[in-house]
């Protein structure tokens, strides 16, 4: 076969042709101006040996039966026929159902799954659990956003309004005189937008807009957050102090008459009691540049400059989601929203605030005009849901309190979890922990087309299809584009789609016209795909069948025009078009917060002490940050993410000094260490890492040995060292992005990575 197919994938669209090796000739979509290079990881992927081949189930949960045990991510796998499988989940889902009832049931499976919009693995779970015993315990927020999707809506709106309704790249282009990119605009992230992506523009337009005349300024520990076409210049920032440099801006805005005190008055709330603060009346300390040099490293003039540069330009105050992934991340994305307000560029073509652009290609674009095919996913009985990143906190204290967002909860006692399109191997942090927690689970199911490391700490892993391996549609949302996702091979091994997998539980327990409504996964298709191709003709737009669109590739769909959205139109008239907060205003002090009580988000933008900060033995911020070869942990064993790697490990990149300091010279093998672990990586040395700063990205499959009693991910997972701890009771969202570690050579022996290599099936059961 050499015939060439349309497909899609979160990191782009791209056509595909199988060459006589097995490998894939991968092209990116005509259209693209700026392919991402990860498509290229897909060339060897199809048949890799990291792939699951045969439904595996550990040996001791057969031996056994579920319960509680220190043998996960240890024990060794039996290859079991799906028959047997399916028998066998079926019964033990209907065990922990009438046993314990749903709550015992952890579905919330976080994780990007695949770009198709039918076989999105974790709506695919979502309804499985809906549709057979009434629901499960779900996960509120993002490991992304977290803490924004808390607190935005108490200040500014909701994360969708302040993410995807915003300023554009085009306004950009046309308009921007002064960008200050708080965490940069790295086209490595822009890359990917969740559902597809067919053409990469945030190079380009950055790019451009520079040409015309705006300055971007760089404020990140890392200079590789912004492409070169930006010409931006660089104020490295000690991490996690951006809230101060912020408040020290606001400061000189105001104290020099340069703040826009009609903006402030006519649409934002609570400015007085925020103003004491910041002033320094209410607790003695003025938080003016002297005040935040020593903290962000950045000089007073550079802080009090910036702050007379951008009242005199029109500005855009931008933040990426790694400020908000830390502890206190609420601060700086509060404190960036109360700066945009003192500037008054607010709803003024390219200026303002935006929440998150370029760290996704979700934003800056506009949404598309149609609805887009999406499974609906049923009705959830259980009431019970956990903050997402509070996985391992859940399964140590079932039945303890706590806070989250104003609200009360308690942990539910979790018998069963269920992942299906996540890594929590990948996503979580402190895994060691994590690991250990499992333990006390009766199960843990996992599908994947690969054997990750969530699938070696499962009971019962599932082969699961690759999107090349079945139809699919897919659309991101702000993308212009549907693509046919042609299936182009058939399924590895045994490995069947997660539809097919849930359908044949669902019918084991008697509920499998609940979960399918009769339909294959083909006639689904075409039911989803209706409710877009109805909507495009009562627009009088083309709206090809199914049928038509596979054999044209992919389909162009009206996008909502560019008309400043929500923010032009609250500046227009803010009593008409209110934003949604209590207030309806942009709230720089909320009362709703205030009410809330916690030290650790008072009622407006504050700085405070951390209780991860560097120390004796560990001295060094670790910058777990996204990786630009790969997409999280998908496909790290594809060709263009090993290549990234050195000596087959992961690079950790520190400053010349603190290598110097430690006698760490290029492509030594070094060891990151914490209170919470250690991973080994090799070792580069760069100017772009700030002073004080190790930069190790996520994404290296969760390899642990143990070495003399200690065990160390060989591999580079930054996971093994990260500090597993909530941004704040507020928003308790994931700090993977900055903790606290040391990093010195390693000596001792040195184990290599397997953890690309599924697990060999020892025997069948009999
Ligand atoms: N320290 C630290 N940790 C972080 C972050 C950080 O900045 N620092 N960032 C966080 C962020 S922003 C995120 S979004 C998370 C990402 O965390 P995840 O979304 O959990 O990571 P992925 O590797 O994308 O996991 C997707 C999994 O789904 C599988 N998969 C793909 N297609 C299919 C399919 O069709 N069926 C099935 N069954 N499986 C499929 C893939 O093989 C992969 O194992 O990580 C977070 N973790
Ligand atoms: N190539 C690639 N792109 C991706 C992903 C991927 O896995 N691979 N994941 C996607 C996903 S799911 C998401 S949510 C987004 C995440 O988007 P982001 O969270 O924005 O991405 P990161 O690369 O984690 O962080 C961006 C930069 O923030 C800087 N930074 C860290 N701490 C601080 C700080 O305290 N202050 C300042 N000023 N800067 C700081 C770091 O230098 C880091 O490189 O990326 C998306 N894009
Ligand atoms: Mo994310």
């Amino acid at each position: 076969m050499t015939e060439s197919l349309t497909h899609s994938s979160h990191w782009g669209a791209f056509s595909v042709t199988p060459e006589a090796d097995g490998r894939l000739e991968i092209t990116p979509h005509k259209g693209d101006p700026d392919p991402s290079p990860i498509l290229q990881n897909l060339t060897d992927a199809l048949r890799h040996p990291a792939r699951v081949a045969r439904p595996m189930v550990r040996r001791g949960w057969l031996t056994d039966g579920p319960g509680p045990t220190t043998r996960r991510g240890h024990d060794e796998f039996v290859a079991v026929p799906w028959d047997d499988v399916i028998d066998r989940l079926a019964a033990e889902l209907k065990r922990v159902e009438s046993e314990f009832g749903a709550e015992a049931v952890f579905g919330g499976s976080y994780g990007w799954s695949s770009a198709g919009r039918f076989h999105h693995a974790q709506s695919q779970v979502h309804r499985f659990l809906n549709k057979t015993i009434g629901g499960y315990v779900k996960s509120v927020g993002t490991y992304s956003s977290a803490a924004a999707h808390a607190m935005l809506p108490h200040i500014f709106g909701s994360v969708m309004d302040v993410a995807r309704h915003n300023v554009t790249w085009d306004q950009i282009v046309e308009h921007t005189e002064l960008v200050l990119a708080f965490g940069g605009l790295a086209v490595k992230n822009s890359a990917i937008a969740q559902g597809g992506i067919s053409q990469h523009i945030e190079r380009l337009s950055m790019g451009a807009a520079a040409k015309r005349g705006a300055r971007f300024v760089l404020i990140s520990p890392l200079r590789s957050d912004m492409p070169p076409d930006a010409n931006a210049e660089w104020l490295p920032i000690q991490p996690g102090t951006d809230t101060a440099l912020l408040l020290a801006m606001m400061y000189v805005l105001d104290s020099e008459g340069l703040a826009d005190m009609d903006f402030v008055d006519r649409y934002t709330v609570g400015f007085d009691t925020f103003a004491a603060y910041m002033r320094g009346t209410s607790d003695g300390q003025p938080k003016d540049p002297h005040w935040a040099a020593p903290i962000t490293g950045i000089p007073a003039d550079t802080i009090a400059q910036l702050a007379r540069d951008a009242a005199r330009a029109r500005t855009l105050v931008t933040n990426s989601h790694s400020l908000q992934r830390s502890e206190h991340g609420e601060q700086p994305l509060w404190a960036s929203a109360v700066l945009a307000a003192m500037l008054g560029d607010i709803g003024l073509p390219g200026g303002g605030y935006h929440y998150s652009l370029g760290s996704l290609g979700h934003t800056g674009r506009a949404p598309a005009a149609v609805p887009l095919p999406t499974l609906p996913q049923g009705d959830n009985g259980v009431a019970n849901y956990i903050p997402v990143a509070r996985i391992t906190d859940m399964l140590e204290n079932p039945g303890v309190e706590y806070d989250y967002n104003g609200n009360r909860l308690t942990y539910p006692d979790i018998k069963l979890m269920y992942w299906a399109g996540g890594n929590p191997f990948h996503h979580h942090q402190d895994l060691e922990r994590l690991a250990r927690a499992l333990g006390k689970l009766d199960t843990f199911v996992v599908h994947d087309f690969a054997f990750t490391s969530a699938a070696r700490h499962a009971d019962i892993v599932l082969p699961a299809t690759m999107s090349l391996e079945r139809e699919d549609l897919g659309a991101g949302g702000t993308d212009s584009l549907i693509v046919a996702m042609r299936k182009l091979a058939e399924p590895y091994g045994e490995a069947r789609d997660d539809y097919s997998i849930f359908a044949g539980i669902a019918e084991r327990m008697g509920r499998g016209e609940n979960f399918t409504e009769g339909r294959t996964a083909e006639q689904w298709l075409e039911h989803l795909y209706e409710r877009t191709r109805e909507a495009l003709i009562a627009r009088g737009d083309p709206a090809p069948t199914l049928a038509e669109l596979r054999e044209a590739g992919d389909l162009a769909i009206p996008m909502v025009p560019d008309d400043g959205a929500l923010m032009a139109r609250f500046r227009e008239d803010p009593e008409a078009n209110p934003l949604a907060t209590p207030s309806g205003k942009i709230e720089i002090y909320s009362e709703t917060v205030a009410a809330m009580g916690y030290d650790d988000c008072p009622g407006h933008p504050t700085w405070l002490e951390r209780f991860e900060a560097p120390r004796g033995d560990a001295p060094l911020w670790l910058i777990a940050n996204q990786p630009a070869t790969r997409l999280h942990s998908q496909l790290d064993y594809g060709a263009h993410s090993r290549a990234g790697k050195r000596d087959g490990r992961e690079v950790a990149r520190l400053h010349p000094e603190d290598a110097a300091a430690r006698g760490i010279s290029v492509d030594d093998v070094v060891v990151v260490t914490s209170p919470r672990g250690a991973c080994l990586a090799t070792a580069d040395i760069s100017e772009d890492v700030l002073k004080g700063c190790v930069n190790l990205a996520t994404g290296a499959w969760y390899d642990p040995v143990d070495i003399g009693g200690q065990i160390v991910c060989v591999h580079g997972n930054p996971n093994a060292v990260t500090l597993d701890r909530g941004t704040s009771r507020l928003g308790q969202g994931c700090t993977g992005q900055l903790s606290c570690v040391e990093v010195a050579r390693w000596t001792g022996q040195v184990p290599s990575v397997r953890v690309h290599r599924a697990p060999d099936a020892v025997s069948d059961v009999a």
